[in-house]
This record gives structure tokens, sequence and C-alpha cells, in this order.
């Protein structure tokens, strides 16, 4: 960024800042606002020709009231494009988040949600995740983090959901908040913050003994989240964002300057390592850096002007060396191979390496979504919501927290995929 237009930029920030509720003192500021600029450069200079990651990144532009009137445009074309084409086959969790980034702006966006019934066909898509989960053992059609974002979107639009459901499903004991025995805390927060807007929400006729009963699920979940806590990360670095605006909202933690520090310290230091190179992994811990929650979707934010950064060009990669790596599929038992890769590989093209090298044992599907290609099958085994199973990753025995298509593996990993349940 040129130092005139970074200092324009900053100086807008300065007056739209509001980390109203927490880290007050210490919260993103003008001296410390370069942090995020990466953040933020990384989310205007994406190409966003694939659909998937649109709503997160309008959701968060809206909310931290960063106006890019071509973006903007872009993307909620986009979304309204996806929605008239494929509307049937939206998750709950997908049109909740459409629902969300249009509905963050007062402007013909709204206009749009209300013309098209949003609202009310994301309540019967609720009531499918709940009938399904009064016919399956408990399982949602998708899974938690998608129920509250529904639920979320429902509260904040006036739509309509039932509290005994809520009351009844949402405790905190649920076991859809974790996945094989470890608590989501992304799952955890969307939960929160949903709860949240469900025990402000005037509409709703509540007793004061319901209203007990939910603030007693969000403290419970608010300390299930804290207690994920680890060097300043809330779960691990993606869930962080989401983590800090549940806390924001439930908690005293970040009223605990050391926490506070803490948190933006080891956010700083990831965003510097380039971490969140993903539109959509900038822009879930945006929000929350700015002091915003999903909450203030439906109150408008200060807006400010900022033109399109160049797109950074990528740096060359240095000399292709090549590293050998040892990878395996864990089913019942387990098949090994070693395959040789040019160094700064991802585990995918491993993956697509001892496919080459032996198409029975390593075949392999994916599927894109907004955090890249997600493993579907492996052996012509498909992963199943239904059945909870899943191509879990690992590389040294660890669950990797990045994907496929972006974890780079190193030389000696022991990389695999293990048939899971969560
Ligand atoms: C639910 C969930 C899962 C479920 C998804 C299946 C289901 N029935 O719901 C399960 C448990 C299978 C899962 C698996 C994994 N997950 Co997951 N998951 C989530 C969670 C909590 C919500 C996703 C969601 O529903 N979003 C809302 C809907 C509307 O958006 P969507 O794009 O339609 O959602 C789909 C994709 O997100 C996809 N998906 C889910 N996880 C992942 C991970 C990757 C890398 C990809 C490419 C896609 C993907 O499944 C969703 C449902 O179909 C997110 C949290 C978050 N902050 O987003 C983490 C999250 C996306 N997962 C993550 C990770 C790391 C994984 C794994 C790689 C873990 C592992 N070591 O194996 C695997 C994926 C392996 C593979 N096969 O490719 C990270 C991604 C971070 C990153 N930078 O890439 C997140 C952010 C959690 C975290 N804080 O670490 N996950």
């Amino acid at each position: 960024m040129r130092p005139s237009r970074q200092l324009a930029l900053t100086g807008l920030l300065v007056f739209s800042l509001i980390p109203s509720q927490l880290c007050q003192m210490h919260g993103v500021n003008e001296t410390n606002f370069w942090h995020i600029k990466p953040l933020i450069n990384t989310m205007l200079n994406s190409k966003y020709t694939e659909r998937f990651q649109d709503a997160n990144v309008l959701l968060t532009f809206r909310l931290v009231g960063i106006k890019s009137q071509r973006l903007e445009q872009q993307l909620s074309g986009q979304i309204k494009e996806d929605i008239n084409s494929r509307e049937m086959d939206l998750t709950s969790g997908q049109l909740a988040l459409d629902i969300l980034a249009l509905g963050a702006c007062e402007n013909q966006d709204r206009e749009f949600i209300h013309g098209a019934h949003l609202v009310s066909k994301l309540g019967v898509k609720f009531q499918a995740e709940i009938q399904n989960m009064e016919a399956h053992g408990g399982s949602p059609l998708t899974n938690y983090y998608q129920l509250s974002l529904a639920l979320l979107a429902l509260c904040l639009f006036n739509g309509s959901y039932s509290i005994t459901s809520v009351t009844y499903y949402f405790t905190p004991e649920n076991k859809n908040y974790y996945f094989e025995d470890q608590f989501s805390v992304d799952t955890g927060a969307m939960a929160v913050l949903a709860l949240t807007c469900v025990r402000r929400d005037t509409q709703k006729k509540m007793t004061a003994s319901t209203k007990r009963k939910i603030s007693g699920y969000v403290a419970s979940l608010a300390n299930k989240i804290q207690a994920e806590g680890n060097q300043g990360l809330l779960g691990n670095i993606f869930s962080t964002g989401e983590a800090m605006q549940a806390l924001f909202v439930s908690s005293d933690y970040y009223k605990n300057e050391r926490n506070c520090r803490e948190t933006l310290h080891a956010v700083f230091d990831n965003i510097s390592q380039g971490v969140f190179y993903m539109p959509i992994a900038a822009a879930q811990i945006l929000s929350a850096l700015m002091g915003k929650t999903y909450l203030d979707v439906i109150s408008p934010s200060f807006k400010f002007n900022v033109s399109t950064e160049k797109p950074v060009t990528a740096t060359p990669t240095t000399a292709p060396l090549n590293i050998l790596v040892k990878y395996s599929v864990r089913i019942n038992k387990t098949s090994h191979t070693e395959v040789t890769v040019r160094k700064g590989s991802v585990f995918l093209d491993v993956m697509k390496a001892a496919q080459e090298k032996n198409e029975t044992l390593f075949r392999f599907t994916v599927e894109e979504t907004s955090w890249g290609p997600f493993v579907t099958s492996v052996q012509g085994i498909s992963a199943s919501s239904k059945d909870r199973t899943y191509w879990k990753l690992l590389s040294n025995g660890q669950p990797l927290t990045q994907g496929a298509g972006s974890h780079v593996v190193q030389n000696g990993d022991n990389l695999e995929v293990r048939w899971s349940k969560y």
C-alpha cells in the first residue's frame, strides 16, 4: 500500500473503530491498525470467481463498515444470483449467512430478502433440521454451527422459531457441540451468539425461568470456550475470531486486559505470518478485531471508503527442490506409500501423487467449498453427514488445523487420511 493511501485509510478508520464492548484499550486503533491491513487487502484483492466465499466476506465488509461499492455490488449480485438459481439446495447455514450478509445493509438487498421471502424459507429449513433431529437420534441435517447460524438469522430478522425447541436442543451438553469428544469452539461460539440474540428477543414471550435457562446455556458455553484458551487463542487460530465475538457478548473475559492483550498478540502474530490468506479466514477474524459481533448486523455501521489495492503479485518460488513424505490411508487397515513432491507442496499434492502411484488404494474425490477443497471420498468410501463420518486429515499423528489445499507439507512428514466418526 502506498504511504499516502495508507494514511488516508488509517485516518478514516480512526473515526469508525468502535471496540465499544471490550478490549477497549487494546483493540485495534490507529497505532496498531497496520496489523489488520493484510486482512483487508486479502478481502479486497481476492477474485471471488467462485461463489463460496461471498457471504462471509460481504457480511464482514458491511459489519465493520468497509465501503467498497464495486466489491459490494459484485458480491451481493453473486449471492442473489445463487439464491435465485439454487434456493432449494442451499443448506440452512448457507441461506442464513446469505440473509445476514444481504441484511447487514439498509439498501435494496433488504428488499430482496423481503421480496423473496427468505426469512420464512429459512424458518422452514430450520424446522427441517429439528425434524431430522427428532427422527434421527438428535443429528441435524447439517451441523450445529449451521443450526446456530440459522437461529441467529431468524432471531435478528424476526423469523419464526420455537423457544421450546431452542431450550430443548441447545443445551450445552448436546453431543452436536462436539466432534469426536472435542468441543468445537466455532460451533459453541456461533451458538452463544444465537442464544444471546434469543435471550434479548423482545418479540418472543418468554417466562423469566426460560430466560434464566437460556442465560445458563450461554454462560456454560462461554465457559467451555474459555476452557479451550491456549496462549491467547481460543480453540485454534481459525476459531478465535468467532470465539472473541461470543465472549464479547457473554462474559467478562475481555474485561481482563491481560486476556485481551494475549489474544491480540497471538492473532497479530498469525496475521503477520500470512495465516489468514483465505478471504473467509480473514473475514471471520476481522469483525472481532474491529469490536463487532454478528449481533450488530441489524444496526447500521459508519461507512468509510477504500479504494481497491492492486493485487499483490505472488513471490516466485525458490528452486524446486523435492521432498519425500510418507502417506497412508486408514480405514480398518492402513495402506502406506511414500511419494516425492516439490518443496512447498500441500497435502492435496501428496494425495494426487499417491493416487498416480496406485489408483485403487489412493483414489479420492474433493468438493470445492469456501475453505478450499474438502476431501469427500477416498478408495470410493464417501463421507456422510447422515452417518457423521468424514475423512480426517493428520500429519505426524496430529489433526490438521487447515485443509488439504492449504496445509504445506515438510520433508519426512507422516501424512494420513483417516476414516473417522464425529
Ligand atoms: C462442521 C465443520 C466440520 C464438519 C463438516 C461436515 C458436516 N456435516 O458439517 C467435519 C467434522 C466433517 C469437518 C471436517 C474438517 N474440518 Co471443519 N469445520 C466445521 C465448522 C465448525 C462449520 C462448517 C460450516 O458448516 N460452515 C457453514 C456453512 C454454511 O458453510 P459451508 O461452506 O457450506 O460449510 C461446509 C464447509 O465448511 C465444509 N467444511 C467443514 N470443515 C472444512 C474444512 C476444510 C479445510 C474444508 C475445505 C471444508 C470444510 O463442510 C461444511 C458443511 O458441508 C467450521 C468452522 C468455521 N469457522 O467455519 C470448521 C472448519 C471449517 N474446519 C476446519 C478443519 C481444519 C477441518 C478438517 C481439515 C479437520 C481435519 N484435521 O481433518 C476436516 C476436513 C477434512 C477433509 N475431509 O477435507 C477448519 C478450517 C481451517 C482452515 N484454515 O482451513 C475450521 C474453520 C475449524 C477450525 N477452527 O479449525 N468440519
